[in-house]
Parts: structure tokens; sequence; C-alpha cells
């Protein structure tokens, strides 16, 4: 059995709820594919969230890892292409803004993802869900912990898929502010349709 670690995130600024943090709980210890998942949820923080993202690829050792996070104000799903070497944007859980510096001072500019980004798509439109390629993650923690999954498998050799979804809000989260949003069933199903589509 292939592995796949799968990460969500906590809540973070002022969305009392990530819907990341509920996918990768209930998907953790499915097999999905091929794939025994490892679900864990990673915290917003600038100092510790890429971090976690390495300790776990060491502790479990994935063939594939899939993180995921909240684009409030997206309206499908978005595979992520690139990740830059860039921290910028709001403040983080723990206080810390950054200011455009780069995630590694050595590190090269962007790495795409090596998840079939493509294929997601296409097989998420073929299920009548919604999605597109993104080209741009942001310079915010998702892009961080992107460009962290991809820079450690780079440095160590690793042929492994490893990439990012970014999510829509869910309609309990759209309650509280108002933005385009799923219900959390179809956000879990993307998820699972995406697993499905991995080699
Ligand atoms: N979304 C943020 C960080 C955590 C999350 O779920 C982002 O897009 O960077």
């Amino acid at each position: 059995m292939k592995r796949l670690l799968l990460t969500g995130f906590e809540p973070f600024l002022d969305f009392p709820i990530n819907p990341t943090t509920s996918i990768a709980q209930t998907l953790n210890g499915r097999q999905i594919n091929g794939y025994e998942v490892t679900g864990e949820v990673l915290t917003v923080d600038f100092s510790k969230s890429g971090e976690q993202l390495i300790e776990l690829m060491k502790q479990h050792k994935p063939d594939a890892v899939i993180s995921l996070g909240l684009a409030a104000g997206r309206n499908c799903i978005t595979p992520e292409r690139i990740a830059i070497n860039c921290n910028d944007g709001p403040v983080d859980n723990e206080g810390h803004k950054p200011d455009g510096e780069p995630i590694f001072s050595d590190g090269p500019d962007g790495y795409f993802s090596t998840l079939p980004i493509k294929q997601i798509v296409a097989r998420l439109k073929e299920e009548k869900l919604p999605a597109k390629i993104s080209n741009t993650a942001g310079a915010y923690l998702c892009n961080n912990v992107m460009y962290h999954g991809l820079h450690y498998a780079k440095q160590h050799g690793l042929n492994i898929l490893s990439g990012f979804i970014h999510m829509p809000a869910s309609h309990a989260l759209a309650v509280e502010k108002s933005m385009p949003s799923w219900s959390e069933e179809d956000l879990q199903k993307a998820i699972i349709i995406a697993i499905e589509t991995l080699p």
C-alpha cells in the first residue's frame, strides 16, 4: 500500500473555521486508490508550519503529499501550479508578519507542483465539480508549506508527488462572512477525487 500525507490547516486571521481541518481529520486512516491516508492539521505560523510538514514527511515517508488550504473568496477547487520562495502577507496566528523575505535564502525562486494538476482538474469537472488550475498560491502559509514540501523532496532526491490544493469556503464559514461557498460533502468529495487521480 502506498502512503499519502494529507494536510489541512487550523483556522487563521478572522476565519473562525477552516474547512481543510475536518477534511484532513475525516480522511485520516482511509484507504483510497491504493493509498493509506495520513491526515494531519498544520498550524498557521511562519516559524513552524513548514518544519511541521517536513517532520511529517520524515516520519511517514509518503509517496505523495497533498496539502490543503482555504482560499476564502475563490469559487472553485484550485490545484496550485507553483510555489515561490517568498514569505509575505498578513499576520500569522503567532503575530509574525513577514515582508517579502525568501523562505530559504539559498532556495530556487520557485517549484512546480509534482501533482497531476491538469488531470485532477479534468476529473473534478467530469464529476461536475468546478475546478481550475491556479497560477499563484500567494505568499502566505499555503505557499510556504507547498514550497517546503517540494524543496525537501528536491534536496533529498525523493521521487514523490507533492503539491497544494486551495479550496473555497464551506457553507458554515459563509454564514459568518459573505463569500462563495461549498458544502462540506462536496469539498471532501473533491479531495477524494483528487486522490483517486494520483498514479
Ligand atoms: N489558507 C491560508 C493559510 C492557511 C489556509 O488554510 C493560505 O492560503 O495561505
